[in-house]
This record gives C-alpha cells, sequence and structure tokens, in this order.
C-alpha cells in the first residue's frame, strides 16, 4: 500500500517570516534538489555530508531564473524524522518564493504531501509507534507549558512504555492461561489460578493508573470549565475582568447587563481555568435575557467547578437562595464581592448558602482576595492532587476508548477465573485486552485510521 514516492510541502506556517522551509521526503529528494538548487561554492547536495548546511540558491531549471537564496540542509535515510532521505530548502518567508520552490520540485518529480504524511512515514518506517505520532499533534497544539510537558512524555515515548508494560504483563498471563487450556490434565507448569487473578489484579491496577493519567491529561488538554454565576449585578462580569486582567466584559450598574456567556482562559500553576461569565440569574419577562438565564443555567450544570456570586454590600435576596439550592452538590466557591462597602450581608444567611463550602472575601473593583479565589479553585478541582499533573500523559478519545476497552477485558477475565470458570474464557478476554492495547500502538491499524488519525495534521508536518 505504501507508496515510496517522493513528497514536498511548506512545513512552516503560510504568510510573510523572515525564514520558511519547504522540506521533501523519499528517494529522490536529493536528486530533486540538486536539479533545482546551485551553491555558491560548487558542489551538490549528493556530496554535502549528512546534517550539514550550505548555502545557494534556487533557480528554476525550465528558464534559468533564480528564485530565492536559501540554505539547504540534508539528513539520509535513516536518520532522519522519517527515516528517508530529507532535503529541507530554507528560503526567505515569503509566500510566492516558497510556494515556487515547493511547485518546481513537484515538476521534477516530487508530489506534494498529504497533512501528516511526514510523521506517518515516520511511523510506516518504524522509527515512531503511533501514540508517539499522534503525540506530535499534542506537542504542536500545547497552549500551555504543562501541556506541552505532558505531550512530549508522550511523544518521548513515556505513554508507550507504559502500555508496553502492561502488555508484556498481561502477555505473560495469557501464556499460562493457554497453558492451562492445552494440559488441563497435567501440571505443565502453569501458575495457579489464584495467582493469575492476583497478577490480572495488578494489571488491572496499572490500567486503571493510566486512566487516572490519562484524566489529568485531558484537564491539561481542555482546561477546567469555571462558571461564573449569581444573580444580577452581584459582580460577576467585573471578577471575570479583573481576574483576566482586561476589560472583557461590559459591566454596567444596571442588573441583567451580560447575557451572553462569555468565555476567557486563564492559566493558573499551569492549568487552564475557562472562566465563564454569565447573565445574572433571575425571573425575567425579557425575551433576551431570559435567554441568557438559561444559558447560564445550562453553564452551571455543565461546570466543573463554579464560582458563585453574592454581594456582600447587602443582604441575601430570596434569588441568591434559590441559586445556592441550584447548585445542589457541585464544587463551588461562594465569593462574597463588595467588601470594599460596608458588609450587610448577614453571616448566618451567607453560611447558609455556603454550607460545606469555602467562602471567600473579595472586592472585585479593588482587586481584593483575587489571589484567593485562585487558590481556591486549583483546591476545589484538584483537592491536593495538583503535584501529579507533572504524570499527566496526553491521552486522546481514542487511545483512551482502548484503555477502557483493556480494563474492561482484563476484569472480565478476572471475573471469569474467579467464578472458577474455565480458563478459556479467561484467555479469550485477556487476549481482547492485549490486542486493545496494541492497536493503541498502532499494531494492525488499518489504511483507513491511520488516514483519520493523520489528516488532523498540518500541512508539511
Ligand atoms: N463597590 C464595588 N462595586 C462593585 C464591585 N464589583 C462590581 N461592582 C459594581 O457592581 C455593578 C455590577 O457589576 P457587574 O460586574 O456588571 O455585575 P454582574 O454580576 O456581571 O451583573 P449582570 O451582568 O447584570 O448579571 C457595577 O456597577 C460594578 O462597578 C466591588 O467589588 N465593589
Ligand atoms: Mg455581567
Amino acid at each position: 500500500m505504501y507508496r515510496q514516492d517522493t513528497i514536498v510541502a511548506i512545513s512552516t506556517p503560510i504568510g510573510e517570516g523572515a525564514i520558511g522551509i519547504v522540506r521533501m521526503s523519499g528517494e529522490k529528494s536529493v536528486e530533486i534538489g540538486d536539479k533545482l538548487i546551485i551553491f555558491k561554492r560548487g558542489g551538490a547536495i549528493r556530496e554535502m555530508a549528512d546534517y550539514s548546511m550550505s548555502y545557494g540558491q534556487v533557480i528554476d531549471p525550465f528558464d534559468g531564473q533564480v528564485v530565492d537564496e536559501v540554505v539547504v540542509s540534508v539528513m539520509r535515510a535513516p536518520r532522519s524524522y522519517t527515516r528517508e532521505d530529507v532535503v529541507e530548502i530554507n528560503c526567505h518567508g515569503g509566500i510566492v518564493a516558497l510556494k515556487r520552490a515547493m511547485d518546481l520540485a513537484v515538476q521534477l518529480g516530487a508530489r506534494v504531501a498529504e497533512p501528516g504524511e511526514f510523521t506517518k512515514r515516520a511511523f510506516l518506517n518504524g522509527r515512531i509507534d503511533l501514540s508517539q505520532a499522534e503525540a506530535v499533534i499534542d506537542v504542536i497544539r500545547a497552549k500551555t507549558e504543562a501541556q506541552l510537558r505532558a505531550a512530549m512524555q508522550s511523544l518521548e515515548g513515556g505513554l508507550s512504555s507504559k502500555i508496553r508494560n502492561l502488555r508484556s504483563q498481561i502477555l505473560e498471563v495469557y501464556a499460562h492461561l493457554e497453558v492451562a487450556v492445552d494440559f488441563s490434565d497435567e501440571d505443565a507448569g502453569a501458575l495457579a489460578t489464584q495467582d493469575l487473578i492476583q497478577k490480572l489484579g495488578e494489571c488491572q491496577k496499572e490500567a486503571g493508573k493510566l486512566l487516572v493519567d490519562a484524566r489529568r491529561g485531558k484537564i491539561l488538554k481542555e482546561g477546567v470549565k469555571v462558571g461564573i454565576v449569581g444573580r444580577p449585578n452581584v459582580g460577576k462580569s467585573s471578577l471575570l475582568n479583573v481576574l483576566l486582567g482586561e476589560r472583557r466584559a461590559i459591566v454596567t450598574p444596571i442588573p441583567g447587563t451580560t447575557r451572553d456567556v462569555i468565555e476567557e482562559t486563564i492559566n493558573i500553576q499551569g492549568v487552564p481555568f475557562r472562566l465563564q461569565d454569565t447573565a445574572g440569574i433571575r425571573d425575567t419577562g425579557h425575551e433576551v435575557e431570559k435567554m441568557g438565564v438559561e444559558l447560564s443555567l445550562k453553564t452551571m450544570e455543565e461546570a466543573d467547578a463554579v464560582l458563585y456570586v453574592v454581594d456582600g454590600s447587602e443582604p441575601l435576596t430570596k434569588e441568591d437562595l434559590e441559586i445556592g439550592r441550584k447548585l445542589g452538590s457541585k464544587k463551588a466557591l461562594v465569593v462574597v464581592n463588595k467588601i470594599d462597602l460596608p458588609v450587610l450581608a448577614e453571616p448566618d444567611q451567607v453560611r447558609q448558602v455556603t454550607g460545606e463550602r469555602k467562602e471567600i472575601r473579595i472586592s472585585a473593583t479593588k482587586g481584593w482576595g483575587l489571589e484567593d479565589v485562585e487558590r481556591g479553585l486549583v483546591e476545589l478541582v484538584f483537592a491536593g492532587e495538583l503535584c501529579c499533573l507533572d504524570e499527566a500523559i496526553m491521552v486522546n478519545a481514542r487511545q483512551k476508548e482502548l484503555l477502557e476497552k483493556a480494563q474492561r477485558a482484563i476484569v472480565s477475565g478476572k471475573e471469569a477465573l474467579e467464578a472458577g470458570m474455565s480458563e478459556e474464557f479467561a484467555a479469550a478476554d485477556v487476549r481482547i485486552a492485549y490486542e486493545a492495547l496494541g492497536e493503541i500502538l498502532g499494531e494492525k491499524s488499518g489504511e483507513d485510521l491511520l488516514d483519520r488519525i493523520f489528516s488532523e495534521f498540518c500541512l508539511g508536518k
């Protein structure tokens, strides 16, 4: 299936930049490069040492015109990104020169690469496994340092080696089960059922740990959704603005100012928190505001955590109490705002809405208590396990599904043994687990799956 033709792409973002890179990979990349480039000091790419650079010009071989002044590097198979011969042409970063250099390479026999095709070749040529290839996307898309760290761990094989480990434990159990099935009458050295149950228990724990790491990775990637809710005019938008450090949402003394959900992300200790300012919740006859309130309730429901804002400069109202009830068992901080004014909220009432929750007193306009809000959010969401975010790994939806499948199969195999069923049942389950983990690494992946995964990449990667 796999075509060994030579591919070419512009591997840097399209736009104006100091440099832009045209990258070629495949058997003919050196030959095509030599037809395209003339070095100032003579010589040719085929004479260049591996991983060296040379200064020259891209010349249109058909009309002799100078296209651009460039620096060329060469990385020969198998020591390259794709494990094929790779030639990179560093052009000036203008779109015309780059496009022309690429088009000429195509005229000389290269094919324009599909999105992700360079990385796909790295996978098909066995330099990286599928989960590492998928990590390339996460590295490129990382928005915070913590995300980058987690993605780099997967790229460097962190996820793969954990999966491989678990897989070899499972294989061992499988082998013993097979022996037990084939030689049920003799003692062929198979482990006792009790030992196998214990081993499967360990595998189950291991898979469980991976899923926890994966959940942390998901938090790093997608962020924690934090709904800012409360009745109108308590200072929700002011809180959003002051946490962001910019005037993002409109603030007025008129209750019912915010109508839509306004989302902005802030970073607290390397974790993205997606703050969602919402319309003040109250009964209203106004059609537009009503839609806003519905959105607020939905946001509150879907949030991972809630900042429940009340106005400390007034006694709490029925609406405040009602919202407190709506919160139910949601993770929430009670934020008592406007404490720069005389505090008129009854402590008893505040305690009533707070319950087990933590109360934080702030003034959004004066900027008081913001650190407490940030710290409170981290504690609320992670309850002391933030330290372990270092162990987060990036696991995408595909990988997570397979991990869960493996986990379920392990449990079912263990249960079959515990129930005293014949070993073949457990063996069948354990085999499913083994294969699911193999799929994470990209064993036996069909062409459709690969196409789907690599089409998510940017061009030239
Ligand atoms: N004194 C004082 N006033 C504040 C504070 N926070 C907000 N306000 C004022 O309260 C009013 C309402 O603020 P907003 O931030 O618009 O309130 P909101 O909760 O977003 O209101 P809606 O969008 O209508 O639901 C504005 O006049 C703010 O200036 C505070 O900490 N101290
Ligand atoms: Mg508002």
